[in-house]
């Protein structure tokens, strides 16, 4: 078959991205052709998202996308962040979005409480309990009048989709993260929509994953088709994630999405005890998994530095961290690192008080052990409660690229880790609507063959703690360094 080329645009929490897929000979090579910032803006009405900037944004990516392809574009798909979404009026948009990580979340969840119990909401919906999900921000919406003029509800991939297009569907894998949807039918759940006392009005049709929805008819691409792709980014970073049986993903970026894929979801006591998620995937997949706070630790720190004129980029801090001997350890899922602000400090609450975390080098290194820890306690849950015996760790995502956090994971976990693609939501993005439109056709399995065909990963072996540990006491002994080398 000749070439052609699929335009993937992939908007993640630091970055958005458009970029040309080209299939050809059983394998797809991506282009990054514009790469912009997708940070929410601190305003005087909370942390907003400039949701038309960031569509003057995809646009212009589009375009370059069209220009540089050389074989013929036959579709396009958007995939984004969950949870957040825009409400639209008569006359569009109604304001700008908030974003997930604002506080007003804790207002919107005792509102959802005052409702239904955490353990009810969790039998029908069955997702961790996290300020963030949809339905708490709908609720704060309710209660400020937010939504007497709403005539939609999008979340963030559809309202993009809405302005190509003009269609309005809710793609189900990022509907499954509202805590609105029915995970055993894939649609809403009415019931729950009314006792919230949300207008069901609001709420669009929900389409599978893969369907080809309609076609573009604003700016560049117009004329060629849309697919609704696993819209929730972590869906398509799992697509693009060549998984085995018994593998266990971390989706690894601003987040650590740690998890297995299931063919149903667990909705039991012991799993929402343990405040383990159900996330919608592509084919009726399920992703089990729980939400760590990830490299949005280090990132932040990262802004706190610079607002402190150190100017110091993550390769050169996990360059350093290699090097520290002994690092205080945090939990990394402590709700109190959620919002933007000075995250040195809140690290420096959860670990005691101790002042070694002011060096980059040693929270780093914290950071990284305290991941690693993370990792294994999430594994150690999922597999209690699944039966299953993990036996690899798949990491994908940016943090594929940081191999002492890969180090780490293995070592902590006793499991091998394979890591890349380092593009596996846009890989998966593209996967999906190339299979929408025939380019490719099977499983997702199949899907992923193409993703091995076209990627290379890297492999990390565990090694054993205790002999770690004798040879860091005996090179503290000698006051040497010990970096291990990789
Ligand atoms: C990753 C992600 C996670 C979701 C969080 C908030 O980018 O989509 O899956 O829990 O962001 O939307």
């Amino acid at each position: 078959m000749a070439a052609q080329s699929v335009i993937a645009v992939d908007l993640g929490a630091t970055s958005g991205r458009v970029v040309l897929g080209t299939l050809a000979g059983g394998r797809i090579d991506l282009t990054e052709v514009h790469r912009f910032s997708t940070a929410a803006r601190q305003t005087d009405d909370g942390l907003r998202l400039d949701v038309a900037g960031l569509f003057a944004e995809i646009q212009t990516g589009i375009g370059l996308a069209m220009a540089a392809a050389t074989a013929p574009v036959v579709s396009l798909g958007i995939d984004c962040w969950a949870v957040d979404y825009g409400l639209l009026g008569d006359d569009g948009l109604l304001e700008q979005p908030f974003n997930y990580r604002d506080p007003r979340t804790e207002h919107g969840r005792a509102l959802v409480r005052e409702r239904i119990s955490e353990a009810e909401l969790y039998s029908r919906v069955g997702l961790q309990d996290v300020p963030f999900n949809t339905v708490n921000q709908l609720a704060d919406d309710l209660a400020a009048g937010r939504l007497d003029r709403a005539r939609r509800f999008l979340l963030l991939p559809d309202l993009l989709a809405s302005w190509l297009t003009g269609l309005e569907v809710a793609e189900r894998t990022n509907a499954s993260t509202t805590a609105l949807l029915d995970p055993l039918t894939g649609q809403w759940d009415w019931e729950l929509v009314d006792r919230l006392g949300l207008p069901r009005r609001i709420f669009p049709e929900v389409v599978e994953p893969g369907t080809l929805l309609g076609t573009i008819t604003e700016g560049p691409a117009a004329g060629v088709p849309l697919v609704a792709v696993g819209t929730h980014d972590t869906a398509s970073a799992v697509v693009g994630a060549p998984l085995a049986d018994d593998d266990v993903f971390i989706s690894s970026g601003t987040w650590s999405l740690v998890g297995m894929e299931l063919d149903a979801p667990i909705l039991t006591e012991q799993s929402r005890a343990a405040d383990l998620t159900n996330e919608g995937g592509v084919d009726g997949t399920v992703r089990y998994l729980k939400n760590v706070m990830g490299l949005w630790i280090l990132s932040e720190a990262v802004r706190h530095w610079a607002a402190e004129g150190r100017d110091l980029s993550v390769p050169e801090l996990v360059a350093a961290a290699r090097t520290v001997r002994d690092a205080p350890h945090f939990d990394a899922m402590h709700p109190s690192l959620l919002p933007p602000g000075d995250m040195v400090s809140r690290v420096k609450a959860l670990a005691g008080g101790d002042a070694r975390l002011d060096d980059p080098a040693v929270f780093t290194r914290a950071l990284i052990e305290s991941l690693a820890d993370a990792y294994a306690d999430v594994i150690a849950e999922i597999s209690a409660i699944t039966g299953r015996s993990p036996r690899r760790i798949v990491v994908v995502g940016g943090g594929s690229h940081n191999t002492l956090l890969c180090q780490r994971a293995a070592d902590r976990t006793g499991l091998p880790v394979s890591a890349g693609p380092v593009e596996a939501t846009a890989l998966g993005n593209c996967l999906i609507q190339a299979r929408a439109v025939g380019l490719l056709a099977g499983s997702l399995t199949d899907l992923r063959r193409t993703v091995m065909a076209s990627t290379t990963v890297t492999q990390y072996l565990p090694r054993p703690e205790k002999e770690l540990a004798a040879i860091t006491a005996l090179s503290n002994e000698f006051g040497a360094n010990p970096a291990f080398a990789r």
